[in-house]
């Protein structure tokens, strides 16, 4: 097996764009379903007052201006939210907790009923909680959890400019446990910090050297929150999202691409380029955890017209059941 380096991933990511995308779409139609999108849906399950100093995240407490900190949600109105997403078109329900780490007691057994709940939905979950446990990653697998979402955000050469209250090396620890536990991982990054290409290359070089590597990969572009501490970044050029998606899609042929943050920044023509690229899931619903995503009926006319359809949702199980090969739904033909 020949190891890859900066220098390979750089010269897939450098290509002229017409190339990278060619290349990228070629891998997307050999290992993916090419005309479905997977639809996850977002929800802060606990916002705010987190003691981590994440620069780009508004529920930090470090920062000037904070957002109030809120308890852990309770498990009705989770699953309530669930059920509408899924009945909106989602059949992935994702839940994000502002915590340093997943909380033991109580907070965790709800965590747990709220997963087996959304699976009792017939949807898959996600949950981020922060840094895991190998005990916690265990429970939560045996609850049905389908993937943990922990990101590396970017390259280890820049994470210090943007993190001081935790390692790389306490998020490779996390992915370590959710990994062993037979969970999926989902794991990414987030470009528009002030990082530079290599760094970007970097992040993908680590994603693609995890054994296996992470079943979703979220490509966040950031969203410049007034009050954090990257809140006057430059918005990035759309297309250096398509050529992070192209890289994805090259270096890890069978992971999801998720275009996750930032896409209210973007045209319709740009997500549709970043589809082309390989990006094969989003997040849908009008919220993220706690800034803007684009509304739901623009999406569903984005695919639409784009030609993608959205993987159908599995029927209600009223128990954990095990995953199946996703089915996609042709969406009509919008009639103008
Ligand atoms: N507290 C948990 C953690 O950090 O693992 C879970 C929630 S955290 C909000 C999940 C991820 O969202 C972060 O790792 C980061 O990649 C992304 N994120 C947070 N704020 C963002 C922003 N302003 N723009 C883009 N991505 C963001
Ligand atoms: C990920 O990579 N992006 C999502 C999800 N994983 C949890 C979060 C994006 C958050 C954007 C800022 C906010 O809405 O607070
Ligand atoms: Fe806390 Fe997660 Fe935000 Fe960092 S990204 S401040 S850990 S909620």
């Amino acid at each position: 097996m020949t190891v890859l380096t900066l220098e390979d991933v750089r010269a897939i990511h450098d290509l002229p764009l017409t190339q990278l995308v060619f290349r990228a779409q070629g891998v997307h139609r050999e290992h993916q379903q090419p005309d479905s999108v997977q639809l996850c849906t977002l929800l802060s399950i606990k916002t705010g007052g987190c003691p981590e100093d994440c620069g780009y995240c508004p529920q930090s407490s470090r920062h000037d201006k904070t957002m109030d900190a809120e308890p852990l949600l309770d498990e009705r109105h989770v699953l309530s939210q669930a059920r509408a997403a899924r009945d909106s078109g989602a059949t992935r329900f994702c839940m994000g907790a502002a915590w340093r780490n997943a909380k033991g007691g109580e907070q965790f057994e709800r965590v747990l009923r709220m997963v087996r709940g959304v699976r009792a939905l017939g949807m898959e979950a996600c949950v981020t909680l922060g840094m895991l446990d190998g005990e916690q990653a265990l429970a939560l697998k045996e609850a049905g959890l389908t993937a943990y979402n922990h990101n590396l955000d970017t390259s280890r050469e820049f994470y210090s400019e943007i993190i001081s209250t935790r390692t790389y090396d306490d998020r490779l620890r996390t992915l370590e446990h959710v990994s062993h536990a037979g969970i999926s991982v989902c794991c990414g990054g987030i470009i528009g910090m002030g990082e530079s290409i290599d760094d970007r290359c970097n992040m993908l070089l680590t994603l693609a050297s995890f054994s296996p590597q992470p079943e979703s990969v979220p490509v966040n572009a950031l969203v410049a929150v007034p009050g954090t501490p990257l809140e006057a970044q430059p918005p990035i050029d759309p297309f250096e999202l398509v050529r992070m998606c192209a890289t994805a899609r090259i270096l890890m042929p069978n992971a999801r691409v998720r275009l996750s943050a930032g896409r209210t920044a973007l045209s319709r023509e740009a997500q549709v380029l970043c589809f082309l690229a390989g990006a094969n899931s989003i997040f849908f619903g009008d919220k993220l955890l706690t800034t803007a995503n684009p509304d739901g009926d623009d999406d569903m006319k984005l695919l639409r017209d784009a030609g993608l359809s959205p993987i159908a949702a599995e029927p209600e199980q009223g128990h954990v059941h095990a995953q199946k090969a996703p089915r996609t739904v042709r969406l009509p033909i919008a009639v103008v």
